[in-house]
């Protein structure tokens, strides 16, 4: 079987922990521990192709918002990279983009996809569509994901598996 390795990236409590639970074991806490290092958690992704390929995770601790650092050792061997940010604080989608430079630097071309998550609070939500229409504009495919109520969560980890294997 294949087996791939993604990196989830964004800044700090936007949701990188919560999202991989909800797409792992399709569960969600509000109770949650802040990630210290990497956790690391896999899954058997079956696509509708009969294919079926294990995604290992690499859920990355929180970056600072104003730093966007990332370790780069853990991006090592990555086939393709989850981008995260926080569609109720805007600034979270510059770390995004940062992050895209670095993961071309470091691991050079490979697949990208990002969340913008928290999409369940709408009445908080700072995102625009230009927003979006900029991260589209750079190739960048974007879901807006809920890990709270599951919104999106398997449609884009499944769209950055199919893209894994296609590359
Ligand atoms: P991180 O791994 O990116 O640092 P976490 O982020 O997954 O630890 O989540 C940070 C906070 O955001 C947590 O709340 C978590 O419950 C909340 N959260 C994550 N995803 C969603 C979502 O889709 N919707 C909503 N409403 N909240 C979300 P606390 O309050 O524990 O800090
Ligand atoms: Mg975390």
């Amino acid at each position: 079987m294949l087996t791939k390795k993604i990196c989830l990236l964004g800044d700090f409590a936007i949701g990188k922990t919560s999202l991989t639970t909800r797409f792992v074991r399709q569960t969600y806490s509000d109770k949650y521990l802040t990630t210290v290092g990497v956790k690391i958690d896999s899954k058997l992704v079956r696509l509708a192709e009969q294919e079926t390929v294990k995604i290992v995770i690499w859920d990355i601790a929180g970056t600072d918002a104003d730093e966007t650092i990332v370790d780069k050792s853990y991006l090592r061997g990555s086939a393709g990279v989850f981008l995260v940010a926080d569609g109720c604080r805007k600034n979270t989608l510059g770390s995004v983009m940062n992050l895209k430079s670095i993961v071309d630097e470091t691991v050079g071309e490979c697949p990208m996809i990002v969340a913008i998550n928290k999409v369940d609070l709408l009445s908080e939500w700072e995102v625009e569509n230009a927003d979006v229409a900029r991260l589209q504009g750079v190739g960048l495919q974007v879901f807006k994901t809920s890990a709270k109520t599951g919104e999106n969560v398997e449609a884009a980890f499944q769209q950055l598996t199919r893209l894994l294997i296609a590359t």
